[in-house]
C-alpha cells in the first residue's frame, strides 16, 4: 500500500493505546524498555505498525507518523512515538555506551561522537550506524521542537539513484560496490574501522552504507590512501546525492515522526538556525532511535 504523501495521522484509539506506558523524562537512554507485548497487541496499534512496516520494507521506504494531539505534550508524545517504535522493531542501542535514544540538537560545540549531530550543519547525506555490529533497519527521528529557519529533512531512495547509476555513471556503480574502511570513532577499542561496501544486496533490494567523513578518517587511520579515481567517484556520488531530482525534502513539524528504512534511504537534512533568543522552545529537538526487524 501506499500512504498519501507519506503522512500517516494517527488516530484518537490508536494513541490512546500508543500513551499505555509512559518513559519518565529522567529514564536514562540505556534503559529505554523494549516492546510491550499489551500495547503491540492493540488492534489499532497493529494495524498501523502493518502499514508502516509495509511502507518502509516495500514501499516508499518512509512514513511521516503524525500525533498532533501530543505536540503540546512532548514527554507524552515522546512515550507515544517510543511505544510505537518498538512494536515496529527490536530497539538497537546506539552507540557502545548503549544508549537506545539520542537527542539530537545544536550544542554549539564541536561534534565529539558523531558527524553533525550536535551542530546545527547541513548536507552530508548518510545512512546511520555504519560503525555499529549491526546496520539499524528502521530509524525514527520525532520531532519535538522544530528550529526557525531550515532544518529541512532530506531522504534519498537508494532504488531511483541506482538505476541513474547504472545507466550513466557505471564507473561510479562499481566504486560503490568495493569495500571500505569506516571509521567506528573509537566506539569499540577492538575494532577501529569496519571494512564494508558501500553498496551490495540483502534480500533482492539494495542495501547502501554510507558517510563520506567516516570513509575519509578510516582510511586516514589505517594509512590507506583512497586512490584519486575513487576519490573522483566518490565526489561524483555525493554531487547525485545533491540533485534536488533525487531528493526527497519535508520540514517536520513538532509532533511528527519519520520513519525510514535505513537499508535503503541515505538522509541527512538542511542547515538550521534556531531561534536563540527563544532560549528552548523554539531549538530544534529530534529524538533519535534505531530497531532492527522482528
Ligand atoms: O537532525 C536531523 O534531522 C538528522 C540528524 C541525523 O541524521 C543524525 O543524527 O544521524
Ligand atoms: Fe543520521
Amino acid at each position: 500500500m501506499t500512504i498519501a504523501d507519506g503522512i500517516v495521522p494517527v488516530s484518537t484509539a490508536a494513541t490512546a493505546a500508543l500513551l499505555k506506558r509512559s518513559i519518565p523524562d529522567d529514564l536514562p537512554p540505556q534503559m529505554w524498555p523494549d516492546r510491550d507485548p499489551g500495547i503491540a497487541a492493540d488492534p489499532d496499534v497493529r494495524d498501523l505498525r502493518d502499514r508502516l512496516d509495509e511502507t518502509l520494507t516495500h514501499g516508499d521506504g518512509y512514513a511521516i507518523v503524525r500525533m498532533e494531539s501530543l505536540v503540546d505534550r512532548p514527554s507524552d508524545l515522546v512515550s507515544a512515538f517510543w511505544n510505537l517504535f518498538v512494536s515496529l522493531g527490536q530497539p538497537l542501542p546506539q552507540y557502545s555506551t548503549g544508549e537506545r535514544s539520542f537527542q539530537v540538537r545544536d550544542e554549539g560545540a564541536a561534534p565529539t561522537r558523531n558527524h553533525y549531530s550536535a551542530t546545527n550543519r547541513g548536507g552530508g547525506y548518510h545512512t546511520d550506524g555504519t560503525f555499529l555490529p549491526e546496520t539499524p533497519f528502521y530509524v525514527g527521528l520525532m520531532c519535538v521542537r522544530q528550529s526557525l529557519y531550515g532544518g529541512d529533512s532530506v531522504l534519498i531512495d537508494i532504488r531511483k539513484l541506482h538505476r541513474e547509476l547504472q545507466q550513466n555513471y557505471p564507473h561510479v556503480l562499481q566504486a560503490l560496490e568495493r569495500s571500505y574502511h569506516f571509521d567506528c570513532c573509537g566506539q569499540f577499542p577492538e575494532v577501529q574501522t569496519r571494512h564494508q561496501p558501500i553498496l551490495s544486496q540483502r534480500d533482492g533490494q539494495p542495501f547502501v552504507r554510507y558517510l563520506r567523513g567516516y570513509i575519509n578518517t578510516g582510511h586516514e587511520k589505517l594509512g590507506i590512501p583512497l586512490e584519486e579515481e575513487t576519490i573522483a567517484a566518490l565526489d561524483t556520488f555525493d554531487a547525485l546525492l545533491d540533485r534536488d531530482e533525487f531528493q526527497w525534502t519535508y520540514k517536520l513539524h513538532p509532533g511528527d515522526m519519520l520513519v525510514f528504512n535505513n537499508t535503503i534511504m541515505l538522509h541527512g537534512r538542511k542547515a538550521f538556525a534556531d531561534d536563540k533568543d527563544n532560549k528552548m522552545r523554539s531549538r530544534r529537538l529530534m529524538v533519535r532511535v534505531y530497531a532492527r526487524q522482528y
